[in-house]
């Protein structure tokens, strides 16, 4: 039996791309029996009807799976924040970092429409902060075209997703590393009838040879779901380094006695909005949690 990847899902079917071609396919009624629902990204086995078309009987072990967006076997996660319109907003990235280290993904982080900066220092504790704790970061412009050859690199032979608000710039991006992609992109917006940046589907575009890359519509719902307290810790990479030496094994860092991140923030070893941003998210899963139980 056939294997292939899907590359797209709408409508009820499943685009499945092979090294030959793409295959519409539908998904066994079984998958829908069990719960299941086959994602971008999903590698299958299909039975082929006609030439064209076929259906999915087995999905392979996913590697990953996200939720929203719905993708899965994803193996990089592009961050892109604009530094203006709109704003940069380091909560929304401390709390998208904090989903990509519970997920277990590879990530990167672009700050784009840097030919809307002022001046060079204003991104330079920024991006030093997360370099630090061993995120790449990448300033681009698509604009002026600045940034991108470093960028085009990490995601040889990977399946990379861009994530971020609406309006940051991962659609022009895409479109200026990859120029002769616009012209597909553009195609799908019209035959949905929407406009052209309008990219609410998921899809995987082949970018070079076991390369694709998804635009998504951003994370739009990004809450902690079954995150616990105890775990928050973790998915902050510098608070994790510090907490090591903290007093008490399960210390929290909020309020415990001999607390070696508080310590570190007012020695200023440590990042005082990261842990400012650590402080709210862990007040979040609290209050979840209690909700919850
Ligand atoms: N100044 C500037 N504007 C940009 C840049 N990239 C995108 N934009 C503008 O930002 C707006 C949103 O871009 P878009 O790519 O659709 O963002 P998306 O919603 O994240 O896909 C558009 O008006 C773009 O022209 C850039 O590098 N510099
Ligand atoms: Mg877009
Ligand atoms: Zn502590």
């Amino acid at each position: 039996m056939p294997e292939g990847m899907i590359v797209k899902a709408l409508a009820g079917f499943y685009y499945v791309r092979t090294a030959e071609r793409v295959y519409q396919c539908k998904a066994r009624g079984v998958f829908k029996k069990r719960g299941i629902s086959p994602l971008v990204g999903d590698r299958i086995r299909f039975t082929p009807i006609g030439g064209q078309e076929g259906v999915i009987e087995e999905i392979l072990p996913r590697s990953v799976e996200l939720i929203r967006p719905p993708i899965a076997n994803v193996d990089l996660a592009i961050l892109v924040f604009s530094y203006r319109e709109p704003e940069l907003n380091l909560r929304l990235l401390d709390r998208m970092l904090v989903l990509i280290e519970k997920a277990e993904l590879q990530t990167v982080i672009v700050l784009s429409k840097m030919d809307l900066l002022e001046q060079e220092m204003d991104m330079e504790s920024v991006s030093d902060t997360y370099r630090t704790m061993g995120y790449p970061v990448h300033l681009v412009s698509s604009n002026n075209g600045i940034g991108f050859d470093e960028l085009r690199v990490f995601l040889n032979g990977k399946i990379s997703v861009v994530a971020g608000q609406s309006g940051v710039g991962k659609s022009s991006l895409l479109n200026a590393m990859f120029p002769e992609l616009e012209l597909k992109m553009g195609e799908v917006s019209q035959k949905l009838g929407r406009g052209r940046h309008t990219t609410r589907h998921v899809e995987l575009i082949e970018i070079g040879p076991d390369s694709f890359i998804a635009d998504t519509p951003g994370f739009s719902q990004l809450d902690f779901g079954d995150i616990q307290p105890a775990e928050l810790d973790s998915y902050f990479r510098d608070i994790s380094l510090q907490s090591q030496d903290c007093y008490y094994r399960g210390c929290q860092h909020d309020r415990e006695e001999d607390c070696a991140v508080r310590k570190a923030v007012s020695d200023g070893q440590l990042n005082e909005l990261r842990y400012q941003h650590y402080l709210e998210f862990l007040k979040e899963v609290r209050e979840t949690k209690e909700g919850r139980y």
